[in-house]
């Protein structure tokens, strides 16, 4: 019996392309003698649409976007399956989220799949949640004693209350240089960079635009490097990966080139450093409560210092991204990664299964 496969993606985010050409790829590298793959597009106004099962894989991404003229809603075609399955005693299929913030890495669709009580792959609903706010996220952080950059966090009602009283706090607890940001990981946008008062009223102003909590966080002069993990219990750690301007690189062994950065993999640092950084990331997963994955961003300062920036429960998927490269380089390709995400799903399905609720 083939494992069934829902491929969720899409969705009601800016990274509606990015999770559509995600999707692409997964399906491309899915072993079909082993899987029975079921596309469910979420259209950008969040109508969920269930395909037809693959029989091969897609030739071109345009046949995953192509909307459907079906008056069923996909979820309840899905519910409908998993009632079924369950009747018949059949294997549960497994869900596998590739969206990106409101509704997708935020925790609620998650909480979606534990109602339904189906499987899953990735992070619950604790993880994905804690993980897109940041200042819950660094709040978590300094609680376990994990060494990261001064920040502070303003809702707007504080900020409004007392404009002067807040950049006062910044510049106080801070200084500059700092980066003002919504506190909300999902946007890219609304973030600024400060060196002045002048310049930390407009940050603040525009921050404040794209949501209700703000950040403003240390500026340091540091290096970038990033991790992976993968696991539920014990998760194992990949090797470290490193960012860095285009400008700066030159004979490094690996390189993977992306606008206007480079990615250098394994990163060039000192053993000590890396285990470091293996430490860090492993009692930030655990803080957070994650499952199935995790990349963890740090900062590595002049004076060999390593802070954790932040962790990231749905990184970048493709075959040229971040995470998946960092498990290339680990001895994972891309189709072992990808089943081996997918068996985590099912094992923390199965841990919960153990759990009473009657007593
Ligand atoms: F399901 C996984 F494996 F946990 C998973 C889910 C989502 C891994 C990576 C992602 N990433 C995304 O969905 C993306 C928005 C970054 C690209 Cl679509």
């Amino acid at each position: 019996m083939k494992k069934r496969i829902y491929l969720l993606y899409g969705g009601k985010s800016a990274e509606h392309e990015v999770s559509i050409r995600t999707a692409f790829s997964v399906i491309c590298a899915l072993d079909f003698t082993k899987y029975e793959v079921t596309p469910v597009y979420i259209t950008k106004d969040g109508n969920w649409m269930k395909r037809d099962v693959l029989k091969e894989p897609p030739k071109t991404m345009d046949e995953l976007e192509r909307q459907l003229n079906r008056d069923v809603n996909g979820l309840i075609e899905i519910m409908r399956d998993i009632a079924q399955a369950k009747e018949n005693g059949e294997q549960l299929p497994i869900l596998f989220p590739l969206l990106h913030g409101t509704n997708g890495e935020d925790g609620t669709v998650q909480g979606l799949f534990e109602i339904l009580n189906i499987p899953f792959v990735g992070n619950g609903v604790l993880a994905s949640a804690a993980g897109m706010d940041k200042v819950i996220m660094k709040n978590l952080f300094a609680q376990a004693g994990l060494p990261q950059v001064k920040y502070v966090s303003f809702n707007r009602f504080e900020w409004e209350k007392n404009e002067d009283g807040a950049y006062d706090e910044v510049e106080k607890k801070i200084g500059y240089p700092c980066f003002v940001k919504p506190a909300n990981l999902g946007s890219s946008v609304g973030i600024s960079k400060c060196q002045s008062r002048e310049q930390l009223q407009k940050a603040f102003r525009e921050a404040f635009q794209f949501d209700r909590k703000i950040i403003i966080e240390q500026g340091v002069e540091a290096r970038e490097i990033e991790i992976g993990l993968l696991g539920n219990e014990s998760p194992e750690c990949s090797v470290a990966g490193e960012i860095i301007p285009k400008a700066e690189f030159y004979d490094y062994k690996a390189k993977y080139e992306d606008g206007n950065t480079a990615l250098v993999i394994p990163a060039d640092i000192p053993n000590e450093t890396y285990e470091r950084v293996k430490e860090i990331a492993l009692k930030a997963f655990k803080v957070l409560d994650c499952s199935g994955l995790v990349r963890a961003d740090f900062f590595l300062t002049k004076n060999g210092e390593v802070l954790i920036n932040e962790i990231n429960t749905m990184p970048g998927f493709t075959p040229v991204s971040m995470y998946p490269l960092l498990w290339k380089h680990t001895g994972i390709d891309y189709p072992e990664l990808i089943d081996k995400l997918i068996e985590f799903g099912c094992e923390q399905y199965r841990e919960k299964e153990k759990i009473r609720y009657t007593f």
